[in-house]
């Protein structure tokens, strides 16, 4: 077979996802005398590129990129052992993970088979990295460069912490630092010492190249350690050690302190619940109800830790009525961590005092899922006790509870890990539905429980894989998507309430909201994620807003920053939204129906008076607009 055809039998092979026609053009390229390093080159990571590019287009979804990367390394796994090495040869190790506190795994696994495509040697230390292990393994790797992702604001500050103790090592020039995941901006990377970031896969590895060569040689030498140490020292006396100052907690006080004398001032006329159940219904209102996401942020007001947020029933229920008083918001959703339910099936779940619980220890085989029953000491019991007591005591301050849990996809993923079931999606369909049956009938006993115990104003399923950046539609609808429109649709219908969608993605399939007959979607919106698919009020109201009331737009990130710029930034923004909202939802012909809200939850790290930038805002400024402009 001519060398041709070989190289494009392996990219064929990578597009198409087939790891068995990987490992036979891989042999046949040995066969035919082709070069190893040329095969993988110009073949495998030829066709992780295309499938890459699609990915970028939106023509192919997370499970190609996944199968795609397993192809590849089935072929590599035939084709390394023959590279030819000679003595300057020494493989470019690429130390590539998550950083601590965040478990994402979706594009730092794609990050890393861009890099392996690239011709490295990429050592994966996974997800929730803790910081020093990057520099430790480093060092002891002799490291061309590092890879940090984070996807999350809370998480990103680990990435400077890595450079720093780079540099107290004296290790900072040796080597290229790539940072990158969603928050991370060319700013924020610069900002932190970091050598460059990329929006996506192909970028990162196109940049790290582009660094790792024009990296000098002998750059670990004793020498060059110890002045790189020198030059650092400097720096790093003038940052000084930072404070570890309770943020939350702090604006959390001032707003106790001023409550009495702040709040009562504002012209309400109508109770939150009255509020929110009018503009459910397109009614006319005293102004639009605002409901951040401030789930675990409430639990400053009470308060008490994280973990004791999401796992005490009285302290969840205790977050839940203070969050809803003090931010004065019209209705508190819920959320405490996305894996309740995988807890309950037996992964592992970190439960840190002060952050979100992850899920970080998965089950090792589908098969061996067994569907738990809901009873004192399970998770799920816990969060059906905790919105019991919630929607009691908000009864006081007349307040809606919005319980919110997990729905079955999440819930499996969270069990078994998201990689994984990404890919089985497509390879082993059978056994993901089966398992999935499994989390749909833990869900659906855990929605009755909620309907029956509990009683909250609402309930709310999260549902994040109904997004385009992961899933086609299709292949969803033949997912969670039936359970979605078979099961719990009905469920809701039978205990006469309305379904509940909260998606933290900004780019969902839009249509399967009505599909499921949804009454209330809650989702983000990204300006710059337009061309994906992320859509703002105006569309949505236009569109979908006399079936379904939406909540959301505004990105939680906004509200990390509480210095007095950004605070008046987020009253701006909520006015002229508000504003944008009501003009919108008249020229549609309808009077209330949308909630102001963050489309995630707001970092439960963050501090408080962003969050009273916004809902103290709509309370002040909502009547005279409402009277403005619906009259
Ligand atoms: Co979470 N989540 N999540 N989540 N989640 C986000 C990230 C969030 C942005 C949603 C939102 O606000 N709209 C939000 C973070 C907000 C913030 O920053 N404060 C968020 C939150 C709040 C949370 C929890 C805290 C929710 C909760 O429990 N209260 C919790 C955190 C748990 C923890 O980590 N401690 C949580 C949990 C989860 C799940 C586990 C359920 C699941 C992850 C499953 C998994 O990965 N194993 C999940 C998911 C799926 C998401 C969204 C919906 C999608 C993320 C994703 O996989 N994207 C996300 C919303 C969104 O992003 N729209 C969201 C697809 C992936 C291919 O893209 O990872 O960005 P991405 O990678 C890209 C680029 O960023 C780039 O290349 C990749 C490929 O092109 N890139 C690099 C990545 N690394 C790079 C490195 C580089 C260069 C480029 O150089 C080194």
């Amino acid at each position: 077979m001519a060398k041709e055809d070989i190289l494009n039998g392996l990219t064929d092979a990578v597009v198409e996802g087939d790891d068995d026609l990987a490992e036979e053009f891989a042999q046949k390229a040995l066969d035919e005398g082709v070069d190893a390093y040329e095969a993988i080159i110009d073949g495998l990571a030829k066709g992780m590129n295309v499938v890459s590019d699609m990915y970028e287009k939106g023509e192919a979804f997370v499970p190609s990129l996944l199968l795609a990367a397993d192809a590849m390394y089935a072929g590599m796994e035939i084709l390394t052992p023959y590279i030819k090495t000679d003595a300057t040869n020494v493989p470019r190790n690429v130390v590539v993970g998550t950083v601590e506190g965040d478990v994402h795994d979706i594009g730092k696994n794609l990050v890393k088979t861009m890099i392996t495509a690239a011709g490295y040697n990429a050592i994966d230390l996974g997800v929730d990295v803790p910081l020093d292990k990057f520099v430790e393994t480093a060092k002891e790797k002799k490291a061309v460069a590092i890879s940090m992702s984070t996807l999350m604001t809370t998480t990103m500050g680990g990435m400077e912490t890595v450079i720093e103790q780079l540099q107290e090592e004296g290790l900072r020039d040796s080597l290229v630092v790539m940072v990158g995941g969603a928050p991370i901006s060319r700013d924020y990377a610069e900002s932190i010492g970091a050598d460059g970031t990329a929006g996506d896969a192909s970028g990162a590895v196109e940049t790290l190249s582009s660094l790792v060569s024009a990296l000098p040689a002998d750059l670990w030498s004793e020498s060059s350690v110890s002045a790189s140490k020198m030059k650092y020292k400097e720096i790093l006396a003038q940052k000084g050690t930072r404070e570890d100052i309770d943020v939350g907690l702090l604006t959390a006080e001032k707003i106790l302190a001023d409550y009495d004398s702040v709040v009562p001032k504002f012209n309400e006329t109508m109770t939150k619940k009255e509020r929110f159940v009018s503009a459910f219904q397109d009614k006319k209102v005293d102004r639009l109800p605002v409901a951040p996401l401030i789930c675990g942020l409430s639990r400053k007001f009470v308060p008490c830790s994280y973990a004791d947020y999401s796992t005490k029933a009285e302290m969840y229920a205790a977050s839940a009525v203070a969050g809803t008083k003090y931010f004065n918001i019209d209705n508190f959703v819920g959320l405490t961590d996305l894996c309740v339910v995988a807890g309950d099936f037996g992964a592992t779940i970190r439960v840190p005092e002060e952050d979100t619980p992850a899920a970080i220890g998965h089950l090792e085989d589908y098969e061996t899922m067994e569907v738990p029953e809901i009873k004192e000491g399970t998770r799920a019991y816990n969060l059906i006790q905790g919105n019991k007591l919630a929607t009691e005591k908000a009864k006081a301050i007349d307040a809606p509870i919005t319980a919110l849990f997990e729905g079955p996809m999440v819930a499996l993923t969270q069990i078994m890990g998201a990689t994984r079931v990404l890919s089985d999606l497509r390879t082993n369909p059978d056994v993901v539905q089966k398992a999935l049956d499994k989390t749909t009938e833990y869900c659906k006993e855990m929605a009755k429980m909620m309907f029956e115990e509990a009683q909250p104003d609402n309930l709310c399923l999260v549902t994040l894989w109904t997004n385009n950046i992961i899933l086609g539609a299709d292949e969803y609808m033949k997912t969670e998507g039936k359970a979605m429109q078979n099961v719990f649709a009905p469920l809701y219908k039978e205990y006469n309430k309305p379904m509940v969608v909260h998606n933290c993605a900004d780019a969902p399939h839009w249509d399967l909201i009505k599909k499921w007959d949804t009454k209330y979607y809650s989702y983000t919106f990204y300006p710059e994620q337009v061309n994906k698919g992320s859509k703002d009020h105006k569309y949505l109201i236009e569109n979908y807003g006399k079936d379904v009331m939406f909540g959301g737009e505004v990105s939680p990130i906004a509200f990390m920053d509480n210095s007095p710029a950004n605070i008046e930034k987020i009253r701006n923004e909520t006015i002229a939204l508000q504003e944008s909202v009501l003009n919108t939802l008249k020229e549609n012909g309808m009077q209330s129906k949308y909630v102001i809200a963050t489309g995630c939850e707001v970092p439960p790290k963050g501090p408080c008076d962003t969050v009273t930038a916004q809902s103290y805002t709509v309370a002040e400024t909502g009547p005279e607009l409402y009277k403005k402009i619906i009259g």
